[in-house]
């Protein structure tokens, strides 16, 4: 049966246990986003889970620039990059999702972040802008107009997801309890600001959700 033209997607953001309590990538309250996108999921016929995946010695790590400390910013061919503790290396259980995450109806995982010399915020295209997920082929050929957006971080791969989501031209809403942000130096009000400029939609605390 071809997808109703009208039926929303659920996309779940990095829920991995790299970024949640015990990770290594830990972002404040992380694990708080679950039981809301456990609750929300069940409204939603279609739901998608993103992972970040990055090999061994990754060029958004720290570790793979000597010299360098996590959240620090360098300048990368792409742009700018804010180095991270390694985090969501391939197959690890820090790239796992967190064992409480429970959408058993979910029918696709796109990763990211895979190619060594490029990071991936956007679950649409990695930070050169151009090297797509395949993410935007799927939705449109199944017909989805609409997303919602939930998970971690809100202002990193949340945020970058929403904004090219606007780009390529789907209705977006976020939910914000099930989001956390990792805030860097302002980085969670900016990434706000920059998705209300993008037209996303952000569903406060008491939001009516709605359902598929
Ligand atoms: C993320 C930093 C590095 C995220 C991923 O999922 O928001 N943040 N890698
Ligand atoms: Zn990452």
């Amino acid at each position: 049966m071809a997808a109703n033209r009208s039926e929303p997607l659920l996309l779940v953001v990095d829920v991995q246990n790299d970024f949640t309590a015990g990770g290594s990538l830990a972002v404040s309250d992380g694990e708080a986003v679950i039981p809301v996108i456990n609750r929300v999921a069940r409204h939603f016929a279609h739901v998608v889970l993103t992972q970040d995946w990055h090999p061994v010695g990754h060029i958004s790590f720290a570790s793979s620039h000597p010299g360098r400390m996590p959240f620090d910013r360098i300048d990368m061919p792409y742009g700018p990059q804010t180095l991270w503790p390694d985090h969501c290396v391939q197959g690890t259980p820090g790239a796992a999702f967190h064992p409480d995450l429970d959408i058993p109806h979910a029918q696709l995982i796109i990763r990211k972040g895979y190619q060594p010399d490029v990071d991936s915020y956007s679950t649409f295209f990695a930070a050169d802008r151009t090297t797509p997920t395949g993410l935007a082929g799927y939705l449109h050929e199944r017909g989805i107009k609409k997303l919602m957006l939930a998970g971690l971080a809100t202002d990193f791969c949340v945020a970058w997801s929403a904004i090219d989501a606007r780009r390529l031209g789907f209705e977006v809403d976020v939910l914000e309890e099930g989001c956390r942000g990792i805030d860097i130096g302002g980085s969670l009000e900016k990434a706000w600001r920059d998705m209300a400029a993008a037209g996303v939609a952000r569903l406060p605390p008491g939001s009516t959700v709605p359902a598929a």
